[in-house]
């Protein structure tokens, strides 16, 4: 039985999570927060090198990112697929995945610290992240026009990196940039409210739900915040 380390809270950890649920793959989850090291689990470092969320447990050791861990998962379990079968189609949603993590999901939470301990981010460091955020937002009616799903007719990865991943900008340009950057991406609102609609996203919103108040309580205890 695959076993997924992390926690609940985590939108990375959601990526491989939303993916097993959505194959119909059993897992158990073992839960595993952040700030791996002398003080919380410094064995976790094994699974994981810098002790990161989310680690995949299978039969034959540990797998670490979770973009190999969807690998992984596909390859192992190609059962209910969520790529698609074109390699130009592969590439498409390859491409849209790693464009909403990298610059999307990589730029916001460069103030998600500050979103956690109710902080103002660095002005330097919020006029970055607006530009980049910006910058993305305007890019991404590029890739996807969000008719039906994030690329194609089916549901893929390029779906949960978009489902996991862009809540947290929207959450950024609400609390520090005065406006969500993604407001004004067409289609995106009637696709993102078409995708909370789907039964194994709710589960992962409730999940993550019922998580914040451990994760939080976590962070009081490592870090005082
Ligand atoms: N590239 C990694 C990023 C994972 C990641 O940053 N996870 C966060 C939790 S959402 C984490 O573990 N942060 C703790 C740290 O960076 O030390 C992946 O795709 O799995």
């Amino acid at each position: 039985m695959l076993r997924l380390h992390g926690f609940s809270s985590s939108n990375y950890y959601n990526v491989p999570k939303l993916a097993l649920l959505e194959k119909g793959v059993s897992f158990e989850e073992v839960v595993s927060y952040t700030g791996v090291g002398p003080k919380y689990r410094p064995e976790y470092l094994d699974k994981s090198p810098l002790g990161k969320v989310p680690a995949l447990e299978t039969d034959e050791g540990f797998i670490s990112e979770s973009r190999a861990i969807l690998e992984y998962i596909e390859r192992a379990h190609p059962e209910h697929p969520l790529l698609p079968e074109s390699a130009f189609a592969v590439g498409k949603v390859q491409e849209l995945s790693q464009f909403i993590e990298l610059y999307f999901e990589l730029v916001a939470r460069r103030v998600i610290p500050n979103l956690l301990s109710g902080t103002q981010p660095e002005p330097t460091v919020l006029n970055e992240v607006k530009t980049g955020l910006t910058k993305a937002s305007a890019a991404l009616a590029k890739l996807s026009d969000f008719k039906h799903f994030a690329y194609g007719d089916k549901f893929t990865l390029a779906d949960i990196a978009a489902i996991l991943n862009l809540p947290v900008v929207r959450n950024v340009g609400k609390q520090f940039l005065g406006k969500d950057p993604l407001s004004d991406v067409p289609g995106l609102d009637a696709y993102c409210a078409r995708m909370e609609e789907r039964p194994h996203v709710k589960t992962i919103r409730a999940d993550a739900t019922a998580d914040r108040p451990l994760f939080m309580a976590h962070l009081k205890e490592l870090y005082g915040i």
